[in-house]
């Protein structure tokens, strides 16, 4: 989508600190990190929130988040202590761009719930 943000750091058009890739997914850090650690886990394909995604994408999309997530986590050694993990979806979610992303915060004791 050549509106989307993520898209374009996909695509190299904007910068970004990107510390993962493969063929479907991409994680690079959050430009305004609510924890030390705050990553973007999103897929290159363009989805815009978790209610967009097609039969496909369970089992070719997720599974492949959810393994970057795990690679990332004990790359950043947080696997063992813990993290949160954050999709935000829709209006009321507090999604704000529109393009399937999670959050993966770390190195500080979150709260719950929150706002
Ligand atoms: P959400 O509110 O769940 O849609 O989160 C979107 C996140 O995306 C937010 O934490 C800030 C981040 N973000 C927005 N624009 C950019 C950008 O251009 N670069 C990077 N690295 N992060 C961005």
């Amino acid at each position: 989508m050549s509106d989307c943000i993520f898209c374009k750091i996909i695509n190299r058009d904007i910068p970004a600190d990107i510390l993962y890739e493969n063929e479907k997914v991409l994680a690079f850090k959050d430009i305004n990190p609510q924890a030390p650690l705050h990553l973007l886990i999103i897929p290159k394909k363009h989805i815009a929130s978790a209610t967009q995604l097609d039969e496909s994408d369970y089992s070719e999309i997720i599974p492949e988040i959810f393994k970057a997530i795990n690679h990332l986590a004990k790359e950043y050694k947080v696997s063992d202590k813990g993290f949160r993990l954050v999709n935000n979806c829709g209006r009321d979610g507090g999604q704000t761009v529109d393009h399937l992303h999670f959050h993966l915060l770390a190195d500080r004791q979150l709260q719950w719930p929150p706002g």
